[in-house]
């Protein structure tokens, strides 16, 4: 059965972590996965989630199945953080949301759907470049792909007429992957005025928006990082789309928390929409698990917790503000060329510019690991390794 089959090739980011880890050298740093790390380089487990975790298990409770579209409080406090509190798509009925194995998830239940409606010309453009998993899920889906403008090496910046140009080209009905803020790998993200003549664009043209929302909170703030998805609700377009993963904004990676939510013209939409949602996940994995939801669910329905994750959501993304401050502060010291792009990058990623070439120096000569393609982790970064990742990012840069 099985003697043609062939060798897959690894992902290339979680296989770098697996040479990180087999590497012998002491003091080695891995600025390749993109997980958050704190100043000791561990993970968090944030203490409102503690908490919740502990009262959990203090009344330990029996694991029925939860709901095909997951648990109800949960869907509710993601809908609430996603869309706002005063959100006027939610009052009117609008939106389905289901919760979803991780961010991950919600792109694959997306796609299967959204192909399954769109039939054999569906299409998605993706921008160039991006996170490697969202060509490998609609590519696996069945979906045609395009890529669209984005990055600009030469400013480290955002393309953003190559992107309006090369979106305006598209057929209608043509699915636009967005992400809502921290862009995986690059770091540059839109500003309100340039997401509001994005969105003009993409009502124009009739293309479908899809917004990933990964990294929630990084960049600004919970409810400034929504601000495409906001502006989207506004603009009176009738449909989009938002995928949304708590993995890295309540640091439960392992948990596969995330939510699929899907905007319709009217309630009968939204409900016939959540109906698709339910029979697509029934025939992936049947039900999503229980512990992480309930984890998110309890912090996010308790005022007190929720403000207090909001915090300490904040000391993460202000961590990693200071982090690139600093290295831009010694990479400067050390005599590299200018780095001052990276104070302008948000999130945990960073596109630094180093080539290829350089990522292997940085490898080879001091045990430092980035991704080919230039892309650091920024979370790794803390006040004990940030001098020796700034003179060896000089070292390798003159
Ligand atoms: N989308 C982007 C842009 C990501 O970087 C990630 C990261 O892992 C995901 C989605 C998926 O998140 P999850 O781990 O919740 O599946
Ligand atoms: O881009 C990253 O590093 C994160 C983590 O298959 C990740 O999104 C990387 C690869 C992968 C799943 C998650």
């Amino acid at each position: 059965f099985f003697a043609s089959v062939e060798m897959a090739p690894g992902d290339p980011i979680l296989g770098l972590t697996e040479t990180y880890l087999a590497d012998p050298r002491p003091g080695k740093i891995n600025l390749g996965v993109g997980i958050y790390v704190d100043e000791q380089g561990r993970i968090p487990l944030l203490p409102s989630v503690h908490e919740v975790e502990q009262a959990l298990t203090a009344a330990a409770k029996p694991r029925g199945y939860l709901p095909i579209d997951g648990m109800p409080a949960y869907n509710q406090a993601t809908q609430r953080l996603v869309f706002g509190v005063d959100s006027p798509l939610l009052a009117a009925g609008r939106v389905a949301t289901a919760q979803t194995v991780g961010g991950s998830g919600a792109l694959r239940v997306a796609a299967d759907l959204l192909k399954q409606v769109a039939g054999v010309g569906a299409k998605i453009a993706i921008s160039n470049p991006s996170w490697g998993n969202h060509r490998a899920v609609f590519r696996t889906a069945g979906f045609a792909l395009v890529d669209y403008r984005y990055y600009d090496a030469a400013s480290h910046g955002l393309d953003f007429a190559g992107m309006l140009e090369d979106l305006g080209r598209l057929e209608a009905g043509t699915v636009v992957l967005l992400h809502a803020c921290c862009h995986n790998p690059t770091g540059v993200d839109l500003d309100t005025t340039q997401w509001t003549r994005l969105i003009a664009l993409l009502k124009e043209r009739r293309l479908l928006p899809f917004v990933d929302m990964a990294y929630q909170g990084f960049a600004q703030g919970a409810d400034a990082d929504a601000a495409g998805v906001r502006l989207l609700a506004e603009s009176g377009i009738e449909a989009f789309v938002v995928a949304n993963s708590y993995s890295k904004s309540f640091s439960l990676y392992g948990e596969r928390v995330g939510a699929l939510s899907m905007v319709g013209a009217d309630r009968d939409e939204a409900a016939r929409l959540l109906s698709k949602i339910k029979q697509t996940i029934r025939a992936n994995y049947s039900s999503p698990s229980t512990h992480g939801a309930a984890l998110v669910a309890g912090v996010l329905g308790s005022t007190e917790l929720h403000a207090r994750w909001e915090q300490e959501l904040g000391s993460m993304r202000e961590r990693i503000h200071a982090m690139r401050a600093g290295f831009v502060e010694r990479l400067a010291a050390y005599g590299a060329p200018d780095f001052g792009f990276i104070n302008r990058q948000a999130g945990m990623f960073s596109y630094s510019g180093l080539s290829k070439a350089q990522v292997h120096r940085l490898r080879d000569e001091h045990a430092i690991y980035a991704l080919d393609s230039g892309r650091i982790c920024v979370a790794a970064l803390n006040r004990a390794n940030l001098d020796t990742v700034a003179a060896a990012v000089a070292a390798v840069s003159r």
